[in-house]
């Protein structure tokens, strides 16, 4: 079994939950930075799977170590799936949730429904692989909790946001925690234990 891998992030919270998530497993997730790369590619795929191997190989090649990067997004039922793989460019800097309520301000409670994407990708010197994750919730009507990040205060899960979750809970439903046990899985049939 792989004991490292690199991540090939700049988002501090994705970096803290793959550890979180790949620690117990006994996977050892260092940033791109302690691995020596300083990558910051243009996403400019169509999907999540698309941009998430443009940044897993972005790194790969720097570094030549086991990499995964997530790219991952909030689609939401009542706005065609959008932002989806625009989710970090929807709105400037602190803003995504404010936006994305009132944009949901007239939407009736039974059409609130939005889903977590989460798509890992995987690269080492005997080729590269994709594993998605998916959290089904819907969207409040006022952000809620400090826990997470991103559009966490307004997603709900029954009667708590994400944001009210504590990491450990979260990780266990969420979309990121999902496609790394994938992963996990993937890498135990590849490598074994
Ligand atoms: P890297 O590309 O460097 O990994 P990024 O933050 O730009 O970092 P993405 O391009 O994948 O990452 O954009 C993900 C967007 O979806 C971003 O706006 C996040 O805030 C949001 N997002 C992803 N996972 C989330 C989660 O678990 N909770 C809340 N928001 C999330």
């Amino acid at each position: 079994m792989i004991k490292q891998l690199v991540m090939a992030t700049n988002n501090a919270n994705k970096l803290r939950e793959a550890r979180e998530i790949l620690a117990p497993l006994g996977i050892e997730v260092l940033s791109q930075r302690e691995a020596g790369a300083n990558c910051d590619p243009e996403e400019n795929g169509a999907t999540f799977a698309e941009n998430a191997l443009i940044k897993a190989k972005a790194v790969y090649e720097a570094v030549g170590l086991p990499t995964i990067a997530d790219d991952s997004g909030l689609c939401v039922d009542a706005m065609d799936g959008r932002p989806g793989v625009y989710s970090a460019r929807y709105a400037p800097e602190g803003q995504h949730c404010a936006k994305l309520l009132e944009e949901m301000k007239d939407v009736p409670e039974d059409k609130r429904g939005a889903a977590f994407r989460c798509t890992i990708a995987y690269i080492d010197e005997n080729g590269y692989d994709t594993m998605s994750g998916d959290c089904k919730g819907a969207i409040g009507y006022e952000q809620r909790g400090t826990n997470g990040f991103g559009y966490d205060p307004v997603f709900m899960v029954g009667d708590r946001t994400m944001a009210e979750l504590t990491a450990d809970e979260k990780n266990k439903i969420s979309h990121r925690g999902a496609a790394l046990r994938e992963l996990y899985s993937f890498l135990k049939e590849r490598y074994g234990d």
